[in-house]
């Protein structure tokens, strides 16, 4: 199949885009063509995500987005809607990204993925481009997304449509820079959906686009996050190691990462999101069904997993003896300065409290979710009378508290639990109170 006309349309910004799913990658990408100058149709399943797109407002917090949305929406080259069919009908270019999280079992839950397929197929046009940004499994081009557009199209692809697989790769709280300068990873079912696919991402990156077989573009996306993930527990194991000998880890990772070849990330309260918990799980579970054990990640997996009890030992310990005390949770979003809590840590640490009887105050100054126990969105309020201060977020605004001004509110023999290493241990120990910092 030929992508010329396609080719064409794009560079002189006349192709029409639909992305399907306006979630934490889809939107800021919705917005992004459209400010490079593509007429956009976005769709999601949820309405007040589509309401609040179409009046000039973005549903979640990512910096500079709100602002781009806007102005799309005042150049009228961004629209929502709520079916997936109705975005597609006169679009050039579909982009698809919706989440593929775990099921119960911990296998790759695709009938979301499925299903947005299946609204997209409804409408979509011979000759039209699919690009899939959600994260597949290895092989799931060639097992799910191939067959399922076949089966509700009619059309075959490579032959009928252009297909092509190119995973986000962007880091929430840096979403829209990181959508405008990393490298872009294209793999189509063909060449002509692969050119495809490269022209269009080469209009939104000043990264450069790579093009590779599916295969390995599938391998790439969950190789990168499973990296992440296995460094973190490295550092979370350190961590815990360092706790036992009395050795601030912080040091210690400090040190080492002034070596030229070393980089351990941070060790924290556990690792969360909705990438690094699951992408190594696909990797796995894929494993395993070829028969082998990928040790290292399984243990890496388990390491961060652990994380939470980790903490949630730490504040036990510090309660011990107190009678009806009350804790405070600083931070439920799964890691700074987002409001997505998808995944995080601090909902273990919540209801392994609640569990024990213990009351729980917790805060975050951008998401609101309670896990069960009581939620507010004031700091002074959760923090007043209690007996115990977890840090479960690095969010700048807990990295900027002052010691001095959270010993006023809390119970004069309080402890701190540090879980995310962001408080001066000098400085809170100079107000006579206790630091139990992750690592030391
Ligand atoms: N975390 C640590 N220590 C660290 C870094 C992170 O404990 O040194 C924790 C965070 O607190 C958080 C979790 O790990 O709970 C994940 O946070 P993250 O910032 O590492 O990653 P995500 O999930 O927000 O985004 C990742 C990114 N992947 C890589 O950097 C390799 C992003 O580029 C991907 O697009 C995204 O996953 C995704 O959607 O796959």
């Amino acid at each position: 199949m030929h992508a010329d006309e396609l080719i064409f349309k794009i560079r002189s910004r006349s192709a029409r885009v639909a992305v399907v799913g306006l979630g934490y990658v889809g939107l800021p990408t919705a917005a992004v063509f459209a400010d490079a100058g593509f007429r956009v149709t976005g769709a999601d399943v949820k309405r007040e995500v589509v309401e609040a797109v179409n009046a000039g407002r973005s549903p979640i917090s990512e910096p500079g987005l709100e602002e781009l949305v806007r102005r799309c929406r005042e150049r009228g080259t961004l629209r929502a809607v709520c079916s997936a069919r109705e975005a597609c009908e006169d679009a050039d270019a579909v982009i698809v990204v919706v989440q593929t999280p775990l099921d119960e079992r911990g296998e790759p839950e695709l009938e979301p993925l499925r299903s947005a397929l299946r609204g997209a197929g409804e409408s979509l046009r011979r000759g039209a481009l699919v690009v899939v940004e959600s994260t597949l499994p290895p092989g799931g081009m060639r097992e799910v997304v191939v067959p399922e557009l076949e089966a509700c199209t009619g059309m075959r692809a490579g032959e009928d449509f252009l297909l092509a697989y190119s995973p986000e790769r962007a880091i929430p709280t840096r979403t829209l820079e990181e959508i405008r300068t990393n490298p872009r990873l294209v793999g189509g079912v063909d060449d002509a959906s692969s050119e495809a696919a490269a022209e269009l991402y080469s209009c939104i990156t000043s990264g450069g686009v790579y093009r590779e077989h599916v295969d390995v573009v599938e391998m790439v996306k969950l190789v990168e996050n499973t990296f992440r993930d296995v460094n973190i527990a490295l550092a979370n194991e350190i961590a815990v190691f360092c706790e036992a000998l009395g050795v601030d880890v912080g040091r210690v990772i400090e040190l080492a990462n002034r070596h030229p070849r070393v980089n351990i990330h941070t060790p924290g309260a556990g690792v969360g999101g909705h990438c690094l918990p699951k992408d190594p799980m696909f990797l796995i579970g894929r494993a395993r069904k070829q028969g082998l054990r990928l040790e290292v990640i399984e243990a890496a997996r388990r390491r961060n997993e652990s994380m939470p009890l980790h903490v949630l030992r730490k504040v036990e310990r510090a309660l011990e003896g107190r009678r009806e005390p009350k804790v405070a949770v600083l931070g439920v979003a799964y890691k700074g300065n987002t409001d997505d809590t998808r995944h995080s840590p601090a909902e273990k640490v919540i209801k392994g409290l609640l569990r024990r009887g213990v009351r729980v105050c917790s805060h975050d100054p951008f998401a609101k979710q309670d896990f069960g126990g009581r939620f507010t969105n004031s700091m002074e309020e959760a923090v007043r009378g209690a007996d115990v201060v977890v840090i479960m977020t690095d969010h700048d605004a807990y990295r900027r508290m002052s010691a001095s001004e959270l010993k006023r509110h809390l119970k004069r023999d309080a402890v701190i639990v540090d879980a995310r290493r962001v408080l001066d241990r000098g400085e809170v120990e100079r107000q006579g109170l206790r630091y139990l910092g992750l690592g030391c």
